[in-house]
């Protein structure tokens, strides 16, 4: 497979260097981290497995993608002058939109000295003498740092499924998430796209323009509300930046991390009509807040139930063919699975160059030099397109060798899912802390407000240690079992544990189904990360010891908002009222 324009690593490896911490990847994560750092004084080195910054939004160059959360709040928050000097194109800014305002931010705040690009972490030990890490990379490089901190991201790690006879396949393969570069010309030829969820919806339309014919193999269909995107209105951006501050604090204190119109009502005391034009009004105006329609969507059946027929007849009014609509509507939980946004999604299957391949029951067989078998029907394509997602929270840090004390590596720590407090660390682990980790909000919530965030705590946590002259900080394990049972109980509210998503790992064989991010609620986990600071880091050890010390708290306190009381779920009521800290 192509990874894309990969470019030749030409320094020299770094050999027993040592920093105060080396943050792993500089997408939106690690480069907030680095540039908070350095604001505290501590030397700090950035590994990049890419050419660039940007993560997410470096790797995932496939047509068609862009955000899903509103450009204005899908920016950082930190820096007013940043906010106010940069100006998105579009409601939902496209990748490469996206990407320039990552080499902004870089080139801005002069991040780039710090980053080794075309690197990639190998491994990172813990030396229990020294009380430090010892990173290596693929270049050569082995350095120590007091902290490691993974900036890997949630959905990094491509998920290509092991098709029998995949290297028999003699035209191009590519996954959405590491699209070439320089782009895919797929004028004139057949392509197949494997997989129906945000990448493969998102690029569908925008494939279809070009390739000769388009077959999609789908396992699952998914429900997706149209975007409405649009140029952005120049009075709107006008407006939006009078008052960014204050729209900065209505996200935080949002659920989501995001703010829009909310409706508290629960569906079912509506009246059938009732019920319909809000569904029609919240429609047309698109994207994700069509969830908030009604308060209890996500919480109750009987309530979903009229949501997802709603989203079933908007399939069958656009699909032409009844066949093909009945195979494109999902019967589960409307939302249950990462609700997709698109554009032009369901017309496309209008075309007649492009069809559908249901493969729920009979899955692919395997790839031949010419195409995909299922049902022992050859497909012949030129191009194959894998849309089939990420090994989602953890991959990433299975693909490090990351070995804490006692030579127990995170790997087999987490064999039976995911354990760490907050999100932020795992016990055994010290010193090493997880941006937007399993067990924190991270993509139930926007995701740059929780990197954010996390960051934010993390930078106070490491200047109160240099204040007291800590060298180790690491939670106890009954807190970590607590958090982990917390997270899991919480996710039981929700209707979005019930499905075989990414969120509880089932997209990949053989992964435990465990639910990952923490669905309390952001402003309630917020609170959870401040107390336990100004506790004086309860549920930590520093240094072996409970610590009684008021830390000094620089950054984090800008969280703590008053939770939105319109949108209070029950997935926050019950963030309440289990104890955890
Ligand atoms: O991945 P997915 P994605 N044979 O896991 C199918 C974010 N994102 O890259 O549902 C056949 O959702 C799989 O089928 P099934 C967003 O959070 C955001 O699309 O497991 N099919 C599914 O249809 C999103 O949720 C944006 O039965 C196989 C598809 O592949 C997340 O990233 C844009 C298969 C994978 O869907 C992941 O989205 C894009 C197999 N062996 C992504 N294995 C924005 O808009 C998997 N599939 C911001």
């Amino acid at each position: 497979m192509d990874h894309g324009s990969k470019i030749e690593c030409k320094r020299d490896p770094e050999v027993n260097v040592a920093f105060d911490a080396v943050i792993v990847g500089s997408g939106f994560a690690g480069m907030y981290m680095l540039h908070r750092l350095r604001g505290l004084g501590f030397s700090a080195r950035v590994y990049e497995a890419g050419g660039g910054v940007g993560g997410t939004w470096y790797w995932n160059r496939y047509p068609g993608a862009r955000c899903d959360i509103t450009s204005m709040q899908y920016s950082y928050s930190f820096s007013e002058e940043l906010d106010q000097e940069w100006s998105w194109s579009e409601k939902y800014s496209p990748q490469p939109e996206i990407l320039d305002y990552a080499n902004h931010v870089a080139d801005r705040f002069d991040l780039r000295s710090d980053i080794r690009f075309d690197t990639r972490v190998t491994a990172a030990t813990f030396d229990e003498d020294a009380k430090h890490w010892s990173i290596e990379t693929d270049q050569g490089d082995v350095v120590s740092a007091q902290f490691c901190i993974m900036a890997v991201g949630c959905l990094s790690s491509a998920n290509l499924p092991p098709f029998e006879d995949i290297e028999k396949f003699e035209g191009l393969l590519y996954h959405t998430g590491e699209w070439p570069h320089e782009g895919v010309d797929l004028t004139g030829l057949r392509v197949g796209v494997i997989g129906t969820g945000s990448s493969a919806i998102q690029s569908i339309p925008v494939m279809a323009q070009q390739a000769k014919t388009l077959t999609v193999f789908q396992r699952t269909p998914n429900y997706a509300v149209p975007a409405r995107n649009e140029k952005l209105d120049p009075e709107f951006e006008r407006e939006t930046k009078a008052g960014y501050p204050e729209l900065r604090e209505k996200m935080r204190a949002r659920p989501t991390g995001f703010y829009f119109d909310f409706n508290i009502q629960p569906a079912l005391e509506a009246t059938a009509e009732e019920r319909e034009k809000k569904y029609e009004e919240a429609w047309a105006r698109g994207g994700l807040p069509f969830l908030g329609a009604f308060g209890d969507l996500l919480f109750e059946k009987d309530a979903n139930d009229t949501i997802a027929e709603f989203g079933r007849k908007k399939i069958r009014d656009v699909v032409k063919d009844p066949a093909t609509a009945d195979l494109l509507c999902p019967v589960d939980v409307f939302g249950c699975k990462r609700l997709c946004v698109d554009s032009g999604y369901f017309e496309t299957y209008n075309l007649p160059h492009v069809s559908l391949v249901d493969i729920s029951k009979k899955p692919i067989e395997r790839l031949t030099e010419q195409g995909i078998v299922t049902d022992g029907i050859e497909y012949p394509v030129d191009v194959i397109v894998c849309a089939t997602g990420f090994a989602a929270m953890t991959g990433s840090f299975d693909n490090i060798l990351i070995t804490g004390r006692s030579g127990l590596t995170l790997t087999e720590k987490w064999q039976a899912g995911p354990r760490t407090y907050l999100g932020l660390s795992s016990q055994g682990f010290p010193n090493l802390f997880m941006i937007t980790g399993p067990g924190s909000p991270s993509v139930l919530a926007s995701m740059i407000q929780a990197i954010e965030q996390h960051v934010d705590w993390m930078a106070d946590c490491m200047g109160h240690m240099r204040d007291i002259s800590a060298q180790t900080i690491e939670p106890l394990v009954e807190y970590e079992d607590n958090w982990v049972d917390h997270v899991n109980e919480v996710s039981k509210v929700s209707l979005r544990s019930t499905c075989s998503s990414w969120y509880v790992g089932a997209n990949v064989p053989g992964r435990p189904r465990v639910f990952m991010p923490y669905i309390g609620g952001f402003p309630i986990y917020v609170d959870k990360c401040n107390d336990v600071m100004t506790n004086g880091f309860e549920g930590f050890v520093l240094d072996g010891e409970k610590s009684n010390a008021a830390p000094r708290v620089r950054l984090t306190e800008k969280w703590r908002v008053p939770v939105d009381v319109d949108i209070i779920s029950p997935a926050m009521i019950a963030a309440r009222r289990v104890p955890v800290v």
